[in-house]
């Protein structure tokens, strides 16, 4: 072993099997009973709570520990409009010109288009940006390792705590998103890796009738 500080294992829970068998079927089906969200209220929710999954998304693994990621919270209106303005723009584009013919078949049974109007009734937008490498204060560049990876991961816990805390979200991710670099402000390192969208559901919201693949689908075992 290489000579490195190593300190005790903190905040380890270890529980009974019968603990075990419960926590994990509890946790599946509240889970499982996330859905992506496209009709919003625009009830404020408590910032306090986002402030909280934020800080368990910043809580994620990351490729040597570089934590790559920037979140912006966005909640002042105008700066809403203007995200809603340029992602519409590029969605019109999308489709209408960019997406394959296969692309817009898969995409059918969302009912998903253009209009973005969720970009501006939902009160809360986070911005998710992917850092390619850190920059020091004094402009050196340290390079990070396995961002995307990392972020998906951090993206992962922030949509199981915002589910967990009674929050709504959506996955948005216009294509391409670089208009959210100007609008955020944020550097040339940084690339928008997701929108995400974040509220209650409105009254009456509906959602597409999809179904998860089941588990032995997507699950083989060896021994
Ligand atoms: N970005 C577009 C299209 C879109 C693409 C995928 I892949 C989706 O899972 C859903 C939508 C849009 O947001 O409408």
């Amino acid at each position: 072993m290489p000579e490195v500080k190593l300190i005790p294992l903190q905040h380890f829970q270890r529980y009974s099997e019968a603990q075990m068998l419960e926590r994990a079927r509890t946790f599946f089906e509240e889970i499982r009973g996330r859905r992506t969200v496209r009709d919003f209220s625009n009830e404020p929710v408590p910032e306090q709570v986002i402030r909280d999954c934020l800080a368990a998304a910043a809580s994620a693994p990351s490729g040597a520990n570089m934590q790559p990621w920037h979140f912006v919270l966005v909640r002042d209106p105008a700066v809403k409009r203007r995200i809603r303005e340029a992602a519409e723009q590029e969605e019109q584009e999308f489709y209408t010109h960019r997406a394959s013919p296969e692309w817009l078949e898969a995409l059918r049974p969302l009912g998903t288009d253009a209009n973005k109007a969720f970009l501006e009734r939902a009160p809360i937008l986070i911005a998710i940006f992917s850092q390619k490498y850190g920059l020091l204060p004094d402009g050196r560049k340290v390079k990070h390792y396995y961002p995307a990876e990392s972020v998906g991961l951090a993206t992962g816990f922030l949509l199981a705590a915002l589910h967990h805390a009674g929050l709504a979200s959506l996955t948005h991710t216009p294509s391409p998103m670089g208009f959210l670099n100007e609008i955020l402000e944020r550097p040339r390192n940084e690339r928008p890796f997701l929108l995400l969208v974040v509220g209650y559901p409105d009254q009456g919201a509906r959602v597409p009738d999809i179904q998860r693949k089941e588990l032995d689908e997507v699950l083989s075992v060896f021994g």
